[in-house]
């Protein structure tokens, strides 16, 4: 027998897909069902697409003995998450048209649709194409989605920053004809025998990676794009205004399963400074040494976070300073202030104008009272600005003249879009999708959020602590795709109705959270955190952070480590 773990069923898919066409196109013709085949759902992800049906509806539709209520979910690449206008007006079309009327912006700077049916995705992402945008590689086992601190306007390092991960997004793209010939009638890139030449992917080869791959770059002091919980990240260092090179960041994630104390979230290390001749090349070695050394046999453990773990940090060092051709130099000093988005207008040097403006959990609808949606399509096409998805679900109008301000003012304001949220604590939460349309899902989060946090803003307005920035984020499942083992107040679905509770991360990102309480409801979570905050108004030193007091005042140890996540838990009754 031999002594090699059998790989991954996903690497068998990949292994056998012509470089990630399986049958996608033969299916998209198959009109007797609204769903895909289970393995070219998997390939599917890797051209920015997951199937979903609406869990809301799917045990009536079981008893009617009818298929699940099939839908897709549609994810773009924009990296920075920069639009124009012109292609503002059009995926606000695609909303419309295709979609279910909403645009989601994500916490990875970009748009999801949801409710595409089978039978309109191929026309929107020829749609999406038509507005010079993409989805290849917005999900799947790649580099996704790069992000960079929120708006290339504000600052020349801004600006630098927001150039890498452009470039990075580039540069790391899967070069399979596959995209092109599915969605986009391209010409075929496989031979009649259907095999695709091996040169069409030289740098991820025909496996691609062992599992997703995030990258993001940060400005201090912003760390608006939570870096130490991706992959890859880099730290722009600056100096007399000019990026001078980077800190590179390796081994942050946050996904996890719940009672399995291998797998946590962890925090990031900092490899050492590199200088921005060799930022790209320094990429695709973190990239390729994890395709290289990445677990290719356990999913679970495959992301880049459990490689560093396994092999070391000096060792993961050495082997991407051996691949770039270079000793990195020691990191830099840095300060990060902060996670969230700083809401309301900013200039910059430039005498430019940006505003940032408040949208709960990134879901751009309309509804009475708020027609959120018809506000920005009014300012993108009055075309005065350009538009920045922020890793905080929020919506930047960026580069605006000083005489176009009271345009976009009055815009907001005849629809009902408030700039600031109604707390210090909403305007620095984050929920994910959840139900219905995430098949993951344990829990509620982003229909349940707003309201929990309505009852956590009395006790904080008793205690007088209204305006107080604290970060509070739930996501539906252990997965983390709001990043809440980074909040000061997490939730964590466990089952319906049902959150874990993790307080005590860092307010400026820098530090993981610790499980409080386990399995608890509404009414427990308010019974729970009244008595914290009332504490945290009379208690605190000056300047003290809510997640730094839940520690200092004993009610969590503090989490030093991604690999310490679990130890030294302390449930509350
Ligand atoms: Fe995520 C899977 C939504 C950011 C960790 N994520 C999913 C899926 C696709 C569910 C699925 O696999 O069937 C969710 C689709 C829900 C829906 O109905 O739309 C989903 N993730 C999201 C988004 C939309 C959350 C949001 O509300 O904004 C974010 C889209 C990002 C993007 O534009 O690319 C999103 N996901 C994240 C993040 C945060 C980040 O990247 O900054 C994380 C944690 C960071 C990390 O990767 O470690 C994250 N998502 C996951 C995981 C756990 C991965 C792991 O290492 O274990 C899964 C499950 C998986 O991959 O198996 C997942
Ligand atoms: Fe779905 Fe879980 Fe991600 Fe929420 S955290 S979107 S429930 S996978």
């Amino acid at each position: 027998m031999s002594d090699t773990p059998a790989r991954a069923k996903n690497e068998l898919i990949k292994e056998a897909s012509h470089l990630l066409r399986g049958g996608i196109a033969a299916g998209l013709n198959d009109v007797a069902t609204g769903a895909l085949a289970e393995d070219d759902t998997v390939l599917l992800k890797f051209h920015g697409s997951y199937m979903q049906d609406d869990r809301d509806i799917r045990a009536e539709r079981s008893k009617k003995k009818l298929e699940k209520a099939f839908s897709f979910m549609i994810r773009l690449r924009i990296p920075g998450g920069l639009v124009s206008p012109k292609q503002w007006i059009a995926l606000d079309d695609i909303a419309t048209t295709f979609a279910n009327g909403t645009l989601r912006m994500t916490t990875r700077e970009t748009f999801q649709y949801h409710g595409v049916i089978k039978s309109n995705l191929k026309r929107t992402m020829q749609a999406i194409h038509a507005a010079c945008l993409d989805t290849l590689a917005a999900c799947g086992d790649v580099n996704r989605n790069v992000m960079s601190t929120a708006n290339p306007y504000l600052s020349p390092a801004h600006r630098d920053a927001y150039e890498l991960a452009k470039a990075l997004s580039d540069t790391l793209l899967p070069k399979t004809g596959a995209y092109h010939e599915i969605w986009l009638d391209g010409d075929k890139v496989a031979d009649t025998s259907g095999a695709a030449k091996p040169e069409d992917e030289p740098m991820y080869g025909p496996l691609y990676l062992p599992r997703k791959f995030k990258i993001v770059v940060a400005v201090p002091p912003d760390n608006d794009v939570d870096i130490f919980a991706h992959c890859l990240g880099y730290i722009a260092i600056v100096e007399a205004g000019k990026v001078v090179g980077y800190n590179v960041t390796v081994g942050g994630g946050m996904g996890m399963t719940h009672g399995e104390l291998d797998t946590f979230p962890r925090t990031a290390d900092v490899l050492g400074f590199c200088r921005p001749e060799l930022a790209l090349k320094t990429g695709e070695a973190v990239l390729t040494t994890q395709r290289d050394w990445g677990n290719r046999a356990v999913r679970k453990r495959a992301r880049l976070k459990y490689t560093v773990e396994d092999r070391g940090v000096d060792a993961f060092r050495a082997e991407v300073e051996r691949r770039v051709g270079c000793t990195f130099e020691p990191a830099r000093a840095y300060k990060f202030a902060r996670t969230g988005d700083q809401l309301g207008w900013r200039q910059s040097a430039d005498k430019k104008w940006h505003l940032t403006a408040f949208v709960e959990n990134g879901r751009l609808k309309d509804r009475p009272g708020c027609t959120a949606r018809a506000a920005v399509r009014e300012i993108a096409e009055l075309g005065v600005c350009e538009f920045v998805v922020t890793a905080n679900q929020n919506l930047m109008f960026v580069n605006v003249a000083a005489k176009a301000k009271p345009k976009i003012d009055a815009a907001l304001k005849a629809h009902g879009l408030a700039v600031n949220a109604s707390s210090g604590l909403r305007r620095n939460a984050m929920s994910c999708v959840a139900l219905p349309t995430c098949g993951l899902a344990l829990a509620e989060a982003e229909r349940y959020l707003p309201g929990l946090i309505t009852e956590i803003e009395n006790l904080l307005e008793a205690a007088g602590l209204r305006d107080e920035d604290i970060v509070i984020r739930m996501t539906g499942c252990p997965n983390g795709c709001a990043r809440p083992y980074l909040a000061e107040i997490g939730f964590v679905g466990r089952g319906p109705g049902l959150y874990n509770l993790y307080l005590g991360a860092a307010f400026d990102g820098s530090r993981l959270s610790k499980l409080y309480a386990q399995d608890v409801g509404h009414d427990k979570i308010l019974r729970l955190l009244a008595p914290i905050i009332a504490r945290y108004a009379k208690e605190r030193t000056e300047g003290e952070r809510f997640g730094d007091f839940t520690i200092r005042t004993g009610y969590v140890k503090a989490t030093t480590a991604g690999n310490q996540f679990h130890n030294d838990v302390v449930l509350a009754k």
